[in-house]
């Protein structure tokens, strides 16, 4: 096996962001200002020759439709290509997959009092774009929006062409990093794609394509901040206009409660602080009989010229977020997240965008009484993080800098995983559900190169955000890791009896007590077990439980549960997230058997035995913390006797003796 050399003439183009403009990224909405044109639908896909990645760029396939080039087939966006048809060749496709598809917009939309957008919300991993033959946009990074101003090069009342070509490759410099190597196979050399990660490295337009229309002179970007003073809530706001710079706009604010009521109006400037006396908090799910309120932060632009008002409402949820060296506290209370990591993956779609898939994961994660969850391992769609925001649930933000190892070309790098965070950052500033940023996960922190890395990426996003804690998932051993110093909460993720004595469920309380203990010690921050957890197969029953057994996964999680409570005097131990919330697709390897299998539900989101323990302990997590009443059916009736023996535990006779 030979390492290709991959970043040479075919990918240049594929690497270059600079035809992205770096302003706003505001989440498209309708308003009487704006309107939106979806692309989404069936689109045709051809995938470039593995051993000539750049030949639809050379022969030009995106100069005409893509099947008068060749031959196509029905690719659905959003979605990944890999499991969409039966073929391996797509599955494991190396390179270049190119899509296109035709539409029509209206001749109204012809006015040069319009602009007309091209939003992609994501795609994985870079990708260039263009529209009637034209490159408007060339993006890397898989899990973040991208968006170009199209107004000149669409045909008004004529048919349009779009064309993207997709690349996944990944590389020393891609944020994640991964290794392209060639591979000597019966058929000839072959490229096979290596990464460390433990996801299946899912491609294609994994998120919404729209058009939508802004006013020439528009709104380009909103950034809030919120605090509370007693009981009045502070907003404070800057918004940025876009378009002539000669035309002078003017900015008015209004804020409306959830009912549609105004409770502030047009307050004119484009930076200023709101009061809202007796603010209703945005409170986590379970925090507050009334968790995640959100007011709605009504933007207008207007000018002297003949330029319409553009209009843009943002959801603003008013909180105060604080942190100290043991806690992490929402408006002064602190915070203890039960959660889990999580991943955008389902059968057939990869991690496509999918409406019902992510309504029912938010209906589990409040049926089993969680209250946050970390987007392991990459910003995940904007829809999901909709959710967060309106449901309570607290968000770990990661960015997509997952198992960094390589340190080779440490500069190029750094710049690609501070770009990421860059752009999440600039995506997600204003969510109230965001509470903390993971800048990596998992990665080389005991090579001495981490040091200076981590200080760098950690200054970095200070500089973006100082309102909110970060954070990353540690995974080296405590005495040699080197980046932890640079964070405000400390994650650790630790396999106890899976990858570390595996089968021995009697090790886990010393050791993830004593871990906790010495991160603690070590760094003097609040620390939390951002994962742990073991492979189970569901149907799998063994008793005495046995690894990959149902029982097992039961067991396992119980032994951790008796150590975070004991956890929980000492103060500092903010929070157990489970690894996983549902199996998921990874690469082919024989420690996986059809992908990871350490959900507490299994991929089509159906409960394992553990999701019924977890959800005993959430509720009960609840009770204690928050004072809530849990659900009556937590747990099933057995015998009139019951409640005594819950109290007292089970008579002796009813344990076999050794
Ligand atoms: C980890 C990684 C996660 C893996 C998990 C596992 O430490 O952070 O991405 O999936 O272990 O199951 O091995």
């Amino acid at each position: 096996m030979g390492c290709v050399q991959w970043l040479s003439a075919p990918l240049v183009t594929m690497l270059m962001t600079s035809l992205v403009a770096a302003d706003g990224i505001l989440y498209p909405t309708e308003s009487e200002s704006r309107i939106i044109h979806s692309l989404d639908g069936i689109w045709a896909f051809r995938l470039a020759n593995e051993s000539e990645s750049s030949v639809g760029h050379r022969e030009g396939w995106y100069k005409q439709e893509l099947r008068k080039t060749g031959r196509t087939i029905a690719m659905p966006v959003p979605a990944s290509y890999n499991d969409i048809t039966q073929d391996k060749v797509v599955r494991d496709h190396v390179g270049v997959a190119w899509y296109d598809r035709t539409f029509y917009i209206p001749r109204k939309w012809n006015s040069s009092d319009t602009k007309i957008w091209l939003r992609f919300a994501g795609v994985h991993y870079a990708a260039d774009v263009f529209v009637n033959g034209e490159l408007v946009a060339s993006h890397a990074g898989g899990h973040v929006p991208f968006q170009a101003d199209v107004t000149s090069v669409l045909q008004y009342g004529q048919k349009n062409l779009i064309s993207v070509a997709v690349n996944n490759t990944l590389t020393d410099i891609t944020v994640p990093q991964g290794e392209v190597q060639q591979l000597q196979t019966d058929a000839g050399a072959r490229f096979v794609q290596y990464y460390k990660f433990d996801f299946f490295n899912y491609a294609g337009i994994h998120r919404p394509v729209v058009l939508y229309t802004t006013p020439s002179i528009y709104i380009d970007d909103i950034s809030v901040n919120t605090d509370v003073n007693d009981d009045t809530g502070v907003i404070e706001y800057v918004v940025r206009v876009g378009g002539d710079t000669k035309t002078r706009a003017t900015v008015s604010v209004s804020l409306l409660d959830r009912d549609g009521n105004y409770v502030i109006r047009n307050v004119v400037g484009d930076q200023g602080n709101l009061q809202v006396p007796q603010a209703r908090l945005w409170w986590p799910y379970l925090m507050n009989p009334e968790p995640a309120y959100l007011y709605t932060l009504e933007v207008r632009t207007s000018t002297e010229s003949a330029v319409p008002e553009d209009v843009y409402r943002l959801p603003v949820g008013i909180r105060k977020l604080g942190w100290t060296n043991t806690s992490v506290t929402m408006n002064g209370k602190a915070i203890y997240i039960r959660g889990f990591g999580r991943h955008e993956d389902s059968a057939i779609r990869g991690k496509g965008h999918d409406y019902p898939l992510i309504t029912r994961d938010y209906n589990l994660i409040k049926w089993i009484g969680a209250n946050a969850y970390r987007t392991s391992h990459y910003p995940y769609s904007e829809e999901i993080m909709d959710f967060a925001d309106r449901e309570g649930i607290m968000i770990i933000n990661e960015c997509p800098g997952v198992d960094i190892g390589s340190y080779g070309f440490k500069d190029e790098l750094l710049e690609a995983h501070k770009t990421a965070l860059t752009r999440l950052h600039r995506r997600d500033k204003n969510r109230p559900s965001v509470v903390m940023w993971s800048v990596a996960n998992e990665a080389l922190t005991a090579s001495p190169e981490a040091y200076g890395y981590f200080r760098d990426i950690a200054d970095h996003m200070k500089a973006l955000d100082i309102s909110r804690p970060i954070t990353m998932a540690l995974n080296k051993p405590c005495n040699l890791d080197l980046a932890g110093e640079f964070m405000d909460v400390i994650g650790f993720n630790r396999y106890n009896a899976w990858y570390v004595n595996s089968g021995r469920t009697d090790t886990i309380i010393q050791n993830v007590k004593e871990e906790a203990l010495n991160w603690h010690k070590k760094y003097n921050k609040p620390v939390l077990m951002t994962e742990y957890g073991g492979d189970t197969m569901a149907g799998l029953h063994l008793s005495p439980e046995y690894i990959w057994s149902e029982e097992y996964q039961v067991k396992l999680l119980s032994k951790h549960f008796e150590a975070f409570d004991q956890l929980r005097n000492e103060s500092f131990f903010i929070g157990e997230m489970i690894w996983n919330f549902a199996d998921f697709n990874t690469a082919q390897t024989y420690v996986r058997v059809g992908g990871n299998k350490k959900g507490v539900f299994t991929r089509d989101r159906q409960p394992k035995a553990s999701a019924q323990l977890v959800r005993k302990r959430y509720w009960a997590l609840a009770e204690e913390l928050d004072s809530v009443t849990p659900p009556d059916d937590l747990s099933e009736y057995v015998h009139e006797s019951h409640a005594k023996y819950l109290e007292t535990g089970l008579p002796d006779v009813w344990v076999t003796s050794v």
